[in-house]
């Protein structure tokens, strides 16, 4: 058996050992030279070892693309005690056995610096392809912004882990992270607010820390993010919310609000009365950004939000009561969906499509909208009975702003409930009341990390690991090949992995 994880469909040990000496080298065609070169690059640190790149055949480690296999992402990889060999009918294959291969190393190949030992590795054949296609991690940035260098840590993380979606979640009510050269106020105003709460959010007269909180990521640096999970096979989904979560949005623009109040940037968290109005210059003010995110993002999904959009301002806004009439829409829900199903022709004109958090089946579902069940499983249900397809987000285990423990009083302040790592690593993501055709439209599950409580790399990291471990194996690994104790077994050598890679896991 092998620590790698997520656990590997198909592994077969065998006799004798192959160890990594300084002469090897690395074989690939020019189609899998980029793979080649991103394998000695994850070698070289630890081992010192400047692996040269042989074209075609040869190589002591030889990747080779074969449309053979079988599996967008699947991949083989064996070990015998002379050579290695990865294979694959795509890069993305070829990158999970690579992610695989630096498992099967003693745990020092993680290292950022020499290390002076045996690189041997037990001869073997694995066999491996994920079991969902979206396997997802959420990182809210608004509520508190994030450089860069950690956005591409927190992917490397995920690489690692196989995982495959970065869902980027740029706006909300406390900040507005995504340069728009259209509407630079977006920024300029909604990117800063003038403080932020200390303690919980269910304060009656809440402190605040005084210091001005901010930032935001340029078009270049979106590209940047992009590039960078392009390269490791991450997906970077970009989420706009609308028409709820608006308040920093409307700091910059309050045109497109309801009450024509001057707002700031939201200094509470919860959920928001000041919302977009359904006025159709806000409609064409909301698609002119999508049109800057499409260009900055290549992803077929983009997230609109959706969740948590009180109606209150539209029932009390004459402007919003006599668009309903215009629009013969019988209440505001209708009016929501409306709104969420005109995002939704206009993604799907740009061969595009729409996710929305499970609210936009509230007054009827767009047509070509994919739905995160985030309130339980039930509105993944109902949209997949519909023909949908769904990405299983529930909080209950999904969600890790949620307490890892018990013992909450010597946990870190977190927003409140309960998601440790067994739950997680228990976690279904086929509800059984869909039949088999019905459960063809879960694409798959999500963590979110959702940050009122995580204003720090260092407690990003506390939450996500390593309850992000036990979740690679919901998503990847083969339903019946799941056990808690095996996981925990290879967890210890994950953990070893993690301090090697600076990652401040809870312990
Ligand atoms: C609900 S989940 C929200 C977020 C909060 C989160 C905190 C969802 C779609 N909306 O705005 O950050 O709860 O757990």
């Amino acid at each position: 058996m092998t620590t790698i994880i997520p656990q590997p469909t198909h592994v077969k040990s065998l006799e004798g050992q192959f160890v990594l000496l300084e002469n090897a080298s690395i074989g690939a065609s020019t189609a899998a030279r980029a793979k080649a070169e991103q394998l000695a690059g994850f070698l070289r640190p630890a081992t010192g070892y400047a692996l040269p790149i042989i074209e075609g055949g040869g190589g002591t480690i030889q990747l080779e693309l074969n449309p053979k296999i079988e599996g967008a992402e699947a991949y083989e990889l064996s070990v015998s005690n002379s050579s290695i060999n990865l294979t694959a009918s795509s890069e993305a294959g070829l990158f999970y056995a690579i992610q695989s291969l630096r498992q099967l190393f003693p745990t020092s190949i993680f290292s950022h610096s020499r290390v002076d030992t045996v690189w041997s590795i037990p001869c073997l054949e694995i066999g491996d392809a994920p079991r969902f296609a979206w396997r997802g991690a959420h990182l809210d940035v608004s509520r508190h912004f994030m450089p860069l260098t950690f956005v591409k840590k927190f992917i490397d993380l995920m690489a690692l882990h196989k995982l495959n979606v970065f869902h980027w979640h740029l706006t909300d009510d406390q900040g507005w992270r995504l340069e728009s050269l259209k509407y630079p106020r977006l920024t300029e105003v909604g990117a800063w607010r003038k403080h932020t709460m200390i303690g919980h959010g269910h304060q009656e007269n809440p402190k605040f820390d005084g210091v001005p909180h901010g930032g935001f990521y340029t078009q270049t640096e979106a590209r940047e993010v992009v590039a960078y999970g392009l390269e490791r096979h991450v997906t970077v989904m970009p989420e706009i919310e609308m028409p709820g979560h608006a308040q920093a949005a409307l700091a910059a623009y309050p045109e497109f609000g309801n009450t024509g109040e001057k707002l700031e940037v939201w200094d509470r968290w919860g959920v928001n009365e000041n919302v977009f109005n359904p006025l159709e210059p806000t409609i064409l003010f909301l698609q002119d950004i999508l049109t800057e995110v499409l260009e900055i993002f290549p992803s077929q999904y983009i997230h609109v939000g959706g969740d948590e959009c009180p109606k209150t301002q539209w029932e009390q806004s004459a402007a919003a009561q006599v668009r309903m009439k215009d629009l013969e829409i019988g209440d505001e829900h209708a009016l929501q969906s409306y709104f969420i199903g005109r995002m939704d022709k206009f993604l799907t004109a740009k061969g595009r499509r729409l996710v929305g958090w499970d609210e936009i089946l509230e007054g009827g579902l767009t047509q070509n909208a994919t739905v995160m069940s985030w309130r339980g499983e039930a509105g993944g249900i109902v949209a997949a009975k519909a023909g949908h397809d769904v990405v299983m987000t529930p909080e209950y285990p999904t969600y890790f702003d949620h307490y890892q423990s018990q013992n909450k009083e010597l946990e870190p302040l977190a927003i409140g409930g309960l998601n440790t790592l067994e739950h997680v690593y228990a976690y279904e993501p086929i509800p059984p009341q869909l039949t088999e055709l019905e459960a063809r439209h879960v694409l798959g599950s999500q963590v979110q990390h959702w940050r009122e409580y995580m204003s720090t790399p260092e407690q990003v990291e506390y939450m996500a690991f390593p309850r992000l471990s036990a979740f690679s194996e919901v998503v990847w690994s083969d339903k019946t090949s799941r056990n808690y104790d095996g996981f925990l077994e290879r967890l210890t050598s994950q953990l070893e992995r993690l301090d090697l890679l600076k990652v401040n896991y809870r312990k």
